[in-house]
Order: C-alpha cells, then sequence, then structure tokens
C-alpha cells in the first residue's frame, strides 16, 4: 500500500519533534520545514533523523520559513502531501508584545498561503489540514470552563494572530469545504518544552539551584493557572482529529487548572525540598523550610531560592484557563493520562542528574 505523506510545520518544536515520530510509527513519510539557524539547532529530532543520502528515506527536512510563500508553494507542488500539520509559529506570548508584526506574519499570514495553496489544489488532490489554535484566544473569560463555544477575548498580539489563522481555518472548511480542523490545545508541557517557557524554565531553575549555578529563580506572575496536559498525548489528539471524517474543532485540556506557584511547589517537593512563600506582589519571594534529601547537601534552610520580577511579567495576562474538552473526549474517544504529577515527574526526572534525587 502507498504510504501517506505528511508535511509538519514547525516539526524542530515540542510537538512537531512528538508528531514526526507518531507518524513515522505509523508507516507515514514525513516531510519537515525547519530555519536555517547558524548552528545546528535540531536536537529534538535527534532520534528520528535520516541520512539524507539514504535510499528509500521516510523523513526528509527542508530548510524553509513561513514567511516565504514561493518557498511554500513550491514545496507544497513538490510533495503534495495528504496531510499538513501548521505547528509553525512564533509561539512565545511574551515575545509577541516585542514582536507583534513578526508574529503575525508567521502565525496569521503563515496559515493563510498554506490554506489558500490548498484550496487552489483542491481540484487535483484533497489535502487535509490541522492548524495548531490555542488556549489563548480565549484570553480573560468569566467562564469556569472554556470549550468550543466560549467567546474569545484575546490578550496578546500571538492570542490575535492565532484567532486569525483559527477563524481562517473554519472559513475554509465552511466555505471552501476543505478538510481543515482547528485543534484548540490548552497549555502542554514535556521534557522537550522550550526553554522560557515557565514550566520547564522552573525545572531547569531547580536544576541550577542544586548545582550552585545560580542561588534564586526570578519569575513573573505566580497566580496565572494553567490547564496543563503532556505534549506527547496531545500530539496523538492532533493525529486523531485529522483523521476524523469530518473536519470540526475540538478543545484539547485536562480540565485541571493551577497556579504557577502551586506547579513551582510541587516541583520542588518532587526532589524533597519543601518551600515557604513570604512577601507580597513584587516582593514575594520562597525560601527553603525543610530538605527532606540526604543527597542534597549544598542548600541551606532559609535560602531564598525563588523570587519575583517584573521582567517577567506581560502587559496583560491571561488569570485562568481551564478547558472543557468533552466533545474531544468523545470523538476522538479519549481521556487524557497524565495529570500535574507524572508530568512532574516526566520533566524533572528528564532534567536532574539522577544522582541528586531522591
Ligand atoms: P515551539 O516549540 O515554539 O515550536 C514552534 C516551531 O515553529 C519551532 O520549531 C520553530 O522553529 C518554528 N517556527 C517559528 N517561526 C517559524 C517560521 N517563521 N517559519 C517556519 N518555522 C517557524 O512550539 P510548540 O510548543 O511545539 O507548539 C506548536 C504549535 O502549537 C505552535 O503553533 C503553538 O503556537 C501552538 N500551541 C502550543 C501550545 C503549547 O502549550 N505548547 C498550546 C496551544 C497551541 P525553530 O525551532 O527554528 O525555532
Ligand atoms: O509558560 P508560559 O510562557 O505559557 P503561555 O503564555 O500560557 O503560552 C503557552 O501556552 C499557550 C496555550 O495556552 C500556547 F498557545 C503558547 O504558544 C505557549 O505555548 O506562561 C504561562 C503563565 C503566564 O501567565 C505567565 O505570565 O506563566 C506566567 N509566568 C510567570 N512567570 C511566566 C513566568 N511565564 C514565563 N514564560 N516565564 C516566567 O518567568
Amino acid at each position: 500500500m502507498k504510504k501517506k505523506n505528511a508535511l509538519i510545520t514547525g516539526i524542530n518544536g515540542q510537538d512537531g519533534s512528538y508528531l514526526a515520530e507518531i507518524l513515522l510509527k505509523k508507516n507515514y513519510v514525513v516531510h519537515g520545514i525547519i530555519r536555517r539557524a547558524s548552528l545546528i539547532n535540531t536536537k529534538r529530532l535527534d532520534k528520528i533523523f535520516q541520512d539524507p543520502l539514504k535510499e528509500n528515506r521516510s523523513f526528509f527536512l527542508y530548510y524553509g520559513d513561513l514567511t516565504d510563500t514561493t518557498f511554500l508553494n513550491n514545496l507544497i507542488d513538490d510533495i503534495m502531501p495528504d496531510e499538513i500539520y501548521n505547528l509553525a509559529a512564533q509561539s512565545h506570548v511574551k515575545v509577541s508584545f516585542d514582536n507583534p508584526e513578526y508574529t503575525t506574519q508567521v502565525n496569521a499570514m503563515g496559515c493563510l498561503k498554506i490554506l489558500e495553496k490548498i484550496k487552489n489544489l483542491s481540484r487535483k488532490k484533497k489535502i487535509k489540514f490541522y492548524q495548531a489554535s490555542t488556549s489563548e484566544m480565549y484570553g480573560n473569560t468569566n467562564q469556569k470552563k472554556q470549550n468550543e463555544n466560549t467567546r474569545f477575548n484575546p490578550q496578546s498580539p500571538y492570542a490575535i494572530s492565532k484567532l486569525f489563522a483559527h477563524n481562517l481555518t473554519k472559513f475554509y472548511r465552511e466555505t471552501f469545504n476543505l478538510h481543515a480542523s482547528n485543534g484548540i490545545l490548552f497549555n502542554h508541557e514535556s521534557p522537550r518544552r522550550g526553554e522560557t517557557f515557565v514550566t520547564r524554565k522552573i525545572v531547569i531553575g531547580i536544576k541550577n539551584i542544586l548545582s550552585g549555578k545560580i542561588k534564586t529563580l526570578y519569575l513573573g506572575n505566580l497566580y496565572a493557572k494553567r490547564d496543563w496536559g503532556h505534549a506527547k498525548e496531545y500530539c496523538e489528539m492532533q493525529y486523531k482529529i485529522m483523521q476524523l471524517k469530518k473536519p470540526t474543532d475540538l478543545v484539547i485540556a485536562t480540565g485541571k487548572s493551577y497556579s504557577i506557584k502551586y506547579f513551582t511547589e510541587k516541583c520542588f517537593e518532587e526532589i524533597g525540598i519543601k518551600i515557604k512563600w513570604k512577601g507580597k506582589k513584587l516582593n514575594e519571594y520562597a525560601q527553603i523550610s525543610k530538605v527532606n534529601n540526604k543527597k542534597i547537601k549544598n542548600l541551606k534552610i532559609g535560602q531564598k531560592v525563588v523570587a519575583v520580577h517584573k521582567k517577567y511579567f506581560r502587559a496583560a495576562d491571561v488569570n485562568y484557563l481551564n478547558g472543557d474538552s468533552l466533545k474531544a473526549r468523545k470523538l476522538l474517544n479519549w481521556k487524557p493520562k497524565n495529570n500535574i504529577k507524572t508530568l512532574i515527574k516526566d520533566m524533572i526526572y528528564s532534567e536532574l542528574d539522577h544522582n541528586l534525587l531522591k
């Protein structure tokens, strides 16, 4: 049987790398776009990389950029994929405040370029499309749980660019009859998470505190709450959404929401360190109150290990996200396997030197 061809934009990212592994296991030929960088930065793809000179390859990488229309059109013409997963994005919310135009070019216009190309090819081939939509689009809402019918109220250039792409995807599906779906994914993390997103930053911060490289980890808004799932599991859902007979928009979430403060406490707790919070607002900090781990010798009771710094606050923030994924649970026959505990364990144990752990 002829193998299916999938094109993944953003293959080098957290999700792209997991999705590529999933599709290769399902016997797909996987094509991915990577950006040229002055140093090789494709570590997440090391496991699945195939020598370009190997015959009968099933994994192909192409240098390109979502801002380059000619490149995108030529590549899609060449591959004529069965499925396109659009995961490429300037995905950092805080960065989008400083780079709003670039964020919009990539996240919004990038999506438009691909949808237009799929539409123009539709007489030749029906290419299916998945758009990486986001819970950030809900912004600040008074709904206790957010689902596919909740009103969007985006709070950043990132979220606005993603809402543009979300609406486009829906519009092209309804108007031009494309098989195009939005996965409205709530935050999902893993050992492969980018180092400047808060969960990975906390885990790396703890590692650096344990090794003595830093004394204190600085964070921003400790009171924002997020619905954190596991990226590997959510990427399996991206594949499943693509396989639906009828394209649609689906929320993927755990339905549990925790603050950054809670996540931080639980990470320390996982390695046997109890922290105590003191102070308020910009003077808030946490110090070590107990160490229940004989292998940790260089930390003292009272050491200030976490503090708040205004640098890490945003001009506007999303205070509370908690997803209602009932529709996906029914349509995809899914329920989340991971919770905050298993997520923290996976991130901590992948990051830290096992000799330092309990
Ligand atoms: P990520 O780790 O930041 O990966 C994004 C990928 O996009 C990176 O490989 C990046 O390339 C690539 N990229 C950025 N700008 C590009 C451009 N101009 N042209 C081509 N490629 C470009 O993000 P992620 O966490 O895997 O998320 C995947 C997608 O889901 C993103 O669209 C994100 O916005 C969305 N999303 C994520 C979450 C989440 O919690 N993780 C939740 C909802 C939605 P480099 O490797 O060269 O930087
Ligand atoms: O980890 P974050 O940077 O993720 P954020 O902003 O929720 O965005 C991520 O999830 C979205 C899905 O909802 C994706 F669409 C998006 O691409 C990205 O993957 O921040 C989470 C929260 C925020 O409220 C932030 O203000 O943590 C707060 N926070 C507190 N201190 C911090 C920090 N965030 C970062 N990055 N760094 C801090 O020091």
